[in-house]
């Protein structure tokens, strides 16, 4: 990409988005950052970056704020949504469904814009179901998310927006790319809460027993599932590359290292030094039996397919959450981090998850946005003003 661009990042408050403006910014990019969170939830807050967070300046579902932010814009960076692992979307389906407001208004924003390019974040998560009983699963190729069999909920909106990006490029000639990301992990992102996914959930469940000496861990499922997961300095590499490339059909980005959730566990016990007696919650959301990412296109276009090991980047998440964790919880507190919090329909947007404690509680009812009244919609107004300092800044 040329010098000076400047590329809005929604979701830039989030796991990813985080990471991406910090590589936008460190290429000397002009970065205009979105997300809903007030500023002090970001996980990563980059000064350098012209940041719109909080309910007012910073919600993607509303198109004046996807208006605001695109205007001057070179590319566009579809992060945002409300979404998180097993727990969070098995649980929420209408929560993550109502990111289709997001990327409908963001699309269209960045097409008034005239933006060259469009990159939408979309999920492994559109792959046919059927595709996916199976632990020995045969990676999935782009074409297996026809005919569409999705996860319920989540599956179904990015599945629905994937389609959208390429009419938007048929019918109108907007530049998109489209990527679906396969479980991805690192530093900086969810670690407890309820939307965490399994990396970093079993990274802080095995914490928890090093330092509470309370040797045993709870495991969804019979931990026989498989999953591939994609270190985050790959998902960014990848982001970038696509979105640069001439592939105009959506395309895996994942790592195609299978492992099973039992075999992550032997990982994060090694890296910890202890060996756990497992529990089995066999009633805990699962998703499918077995996914993994077949790179055979990526590798065609790219020469490049995600390459860190599981080992090697679960060593660095494992070593940012214990760092984490032990800021928060002590011996004695640390039984707390793993109360299971995936509760129907009971999470707010944005953030860590379900904190009944949240002094913004009354204003994210359920996810409704403004405007849309009745249905839940908590009014932006209240927060206005309320998003400074940025406890967690870099
Ligand atoms: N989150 C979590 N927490 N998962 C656990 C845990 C735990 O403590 N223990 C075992 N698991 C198991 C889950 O039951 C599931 O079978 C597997 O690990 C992976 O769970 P996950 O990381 O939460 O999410 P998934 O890979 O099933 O699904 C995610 O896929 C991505 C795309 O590949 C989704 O949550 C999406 O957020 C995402 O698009």
């Amino acid at each position: 990409m040329p010098k000076s661009k400047t590329v809005v990042i929604t979701g830039a408050g989030g796991f990813i988005g985080g990471h991406l403006a910090a590589h936008f910014l460190s290429a000397g990019h002009k970065v205009v950052a979105a997300d809903i969170k007030p500023l002090d939830e970001w996980y990563q807050v980059h000064r350098k970056a012209q940041n719109h967070a909080g309910p007012v300046k910073g919600d993607c579902r509303d198109f004046k704020v996807c208006r605001a932010i695109c205007r001057g814009a070179d590319e566009v960076y579809q992060l945002a949504a409300d979404m998180g692992g097993m727990g969070f979307i098995e649980n929420n389906k209408a929560l993550c469904m109502l990111s289709v407001l997001t990327n409908t208004h963001m699309i269209l924003a960045a097409q008034e814009a005239g933006v060259d390019r469009f990159f939408y974040a979309s999920s492994a998560c559109v792959y046919n179901a059927d595709k996916q009983k199976n632990p020995n699963i045969t990676a999935l190729k782009e074409a297996d998310a026809y005919p569409g069999l999705p996860e319920d909920g989540y599956g179904w909106e990015k599945l629905f927006s994937e389609r959208m990006c390429r009419h938007f490029r048929e019918d109108f000639g907007l530049n998109t790319r489209v990527a679906r990301f396969h479980n991805v992990y690192g530093p900086e992102g969810t670690w407890e809460g309820g939307r965490e996914k399994a990396p970093a959930a079993i990274c802080r469940k095995v914490i928890a027993a090093v330092v509470s000496g309370k040797h045993e861990i709870e495991i969804w499922g019979d931990g026989t599932q498989t999953r591939s997961f994609m270190y985050i300095d790959d998902c960014v590499k990848g982001i970038n590359l696509i979105t640069h490339s001439g592939i105009l059909e959506p395309i895996n980005l994942g790592s195609s290292e299978l492992v099973s959730i039992n075999q992550l566990v032997d990982i994060a016990e090694e890296i910890g030094g202890v060996k756990l007696q497992r529990r089995y919650k066999l009633d805990a959301p699962k998703g499918v039996a077995g996914r993994n990412s077949d790179n055979t296109k990526i590798q065609q276009y790219l020469n490049w397919e995600p390459s860190t090991t599981l080992r090697a980047g679960m060593e660095k998440t494992y070593r940012w959450i214990f760092d984490e964790f032990t800021a928060k919880y002590t011996a004695k507190t640390a039984h707390k981090s793993s109360i299971s919090t995936f509760t129907k329909g009971s999470h707010p947007i944005p953030g860590d998850g379900f904190n009944p404690e949240s002094k913004f509680m009354d204003t994210w009812t359920q996810g409704i946005p403004a405007g849309y009244g009745g249905a839940g919609g908590g009014s932006g107004k209240k927060r206005a003003g309320k998003a400074v300092g940025a406890k967690r800044g870099k």
